[in-house]
């Protein structure tokens, strides 16, 4: 018996993809019984739930306040609002809303690391999980980086680190002592939220009831509000204080360090870019909390190559490079990825962007683009909104396909020059997800350069 569900009765999972399929594994394993609703008449894994589980109700179809109330919790994956009427009528009517992360962590039995922050999550869940598993430690690795964390969970593990979205941190009330990071703040999911301030109150719930906590000390947003004996621990790219991550000049080179000690030189970190210090100094501190070895987390920073359309370099031809950004979903990110390529002396980009824009303001790409970008081509169902929002900033084209995209960059790239596909935007209006648009990008580039 647990305490978030208390009854063998009555209990509803929302969403049937990756969250809700996983909520039915663990529910099964504990022996409860439940059943399905989702708000689409046709869900992708329909036929997967009905041979799963053929005793199993399906309720399909948008959701109504008259079928939830007949429930005591109702488990919620992250891709619905709980701002949907029928939720806000359920929960005002005493039913129990929850989701994985608050059954997750009422059933581990070891340490968690939780992570999250606009951009680098799940560079940063990666690293700090080999990190341990380099220290020798048994650990489970995921949550929205890709593996549902309830599918992780098994006396084994000794650690688990888990990536968490705002989403999934709406409903978190209580930690339970993990060890908890938020990285940074950048708008993101507008089209989700009310605004920012919404956005960053369900990120900082990631501290409530933490043990330990890191935070950014230059995103004044990632500053936590915390009651005493909480320990705190900041990264920046700045200098650290005592106790702190951040990098040290020693004899003219930039260093990693913690407090006045430098621990590594920042040129031996295997993934580029100074974001990517960000999120190496970010997984020290966290592995640190958690008591990793630091040797072997400084090896991991030596040969962690990074994660598949995170800046990933695809190919050069005739001294053209091709970077695949395709995780660069928000502005946040393809302001790091511009920052991080560009040039100094010249505009050495070309920018490929565009998609679902999630209600962002693109004005903030005007200054890095004026400054890095040579031309900007825009795909996508919001290529007009950011035309808009970057006239006057440099020179834009617009196409149709993200194929007719590449060619068109290739076309207009001079040799030294780099092409960036970061799309600022989420990949939904034309791919299944941006591990699809990112290999339709590599696909097009090879064919292009054979
Ligand atoms: N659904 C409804 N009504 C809705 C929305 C969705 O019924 O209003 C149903 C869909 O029909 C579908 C199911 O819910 O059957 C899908 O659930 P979901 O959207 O919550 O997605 P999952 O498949 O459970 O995947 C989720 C995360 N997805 C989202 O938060 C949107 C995955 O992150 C995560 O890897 C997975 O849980 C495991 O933890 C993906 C993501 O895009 C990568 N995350 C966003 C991001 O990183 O920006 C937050
Ligand atoms: P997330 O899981 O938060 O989306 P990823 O690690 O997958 O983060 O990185 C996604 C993109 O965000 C990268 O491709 C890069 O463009 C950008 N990025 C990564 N780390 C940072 C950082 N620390 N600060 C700003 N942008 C970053």
């Amino acid at each position: 018996m647990t305490d978030l569900i208390a009854t063998n009765r009555n209990i509803a999972i929302l969403g049937m993809g990756a969250t809700g399929l996983s909520v039915a594994r663990f529910l099964s394993s504990i022996g409860k019984s439940f059943v399905f609703a989702d708000s689409r008449s046709a869900p992708p894994r329909l036929a997967e739930v009905r041979e799963c589980y053929p005793h199993v109700s399906v309720v399909l179809g948008p959701f109504e306040t008259d079928l939830l109330v007949g429930f005591d919790s109702v488990v919620v994956s992250p891709g619905i609002s709980l701002q949907e009427p029928a939720l806000v009528a359920a929960q005002k009517q005493g039913v129990k809303l929850l989701g994985d992360v608050e059954l997750f962590l009422e059933h581990t039995k070891a340490p968690v690391i939780l992570i999250t922050g606009s951009n680098g999550k799940s560079t940063v869940t990666q690293l700090v999980g080999e990190m341990a598993e380099a220290s020798g430690l048994s650990v489970g690795i995921g949550g929205n980086l890709g593996t549902p964390m309830l599918d992780l969970l098994n006396n084994q593990q000794q650690l688990y680190v888990i990536e968490l979205s705002s989403f999934q941190l709406e409903l978190v009330t209580d930690t339970r002592g993990a060890i908890a990071a938020l990285l940074n703040i950048s708008p993101d999911h507008m089209d989700r939220y009310a605004g920012l301030q919404q956005y960053h109150a369900a990120k900082h719930r990631i501290f409530r009831g933490a043990s330990q906590v890191i935070f950014n000390r230059q995103d004044p947003l990632t500053n936590p509000l915390l009651s005493v004996g909480v320990k705190l621990c900041s990264i920046g790219l700045n200098k650290p204080d005592l106790g702190s991550f951040g990098l040290l000049e020693e004899e003219g080179e930039s260093w990693l360090g913690h407090g006045l000690k430098p621990l590594m030189r920042s040129v031996e970190v295997a993934i580029k870019g100074r974001h990517n210090l960000a999120n190496a100094l970010a997984a020290l501190a966290l592995g640190h909390a958690a008591g990793l070895d630091m040797a072997a987390m400084l090896q991991t920073l030596r040969h962690f190559k990074g994660l598949p359309h995170r800046c990933e370099h695809v190919l050069t031809v005739d001294n053209i490079t091709y970077i695949d950004d395709s995780k660069g979903t928000n502005i946040g990110a393809t302001v790091a990825a511009i920052n991080g390529f560009g040039e100094s002396d010249r505009a050495n980009l070309i920018l490929i962007a565009g998609g679902q824009g999630k209600g962002q303001s693109f004005s903030e790409l005007q200054a890095p683009i004026a400054k890095f970008v040579k031309l900007v081509v825009l795909f996508g169902e919001d290529a007009e909104l950011i035309a808009d929002a970057l006239a006057g900033t440099t020179q834009i084209e617009r196409l149709n396909s993200l194929q007719s995209a590449v060619d068109c960059a290739r076309a207009a790239a001079q040799p030294g020059d780099i092409v960036l596909l970061s799309p600022a935007c989420a990949s939904f209006d034309m791919f299944s997800g941006f591990e699809e648009r990112g290999r339709c990008f590599q696909q097009t580039v090879m064919a292009v350069a054979a």
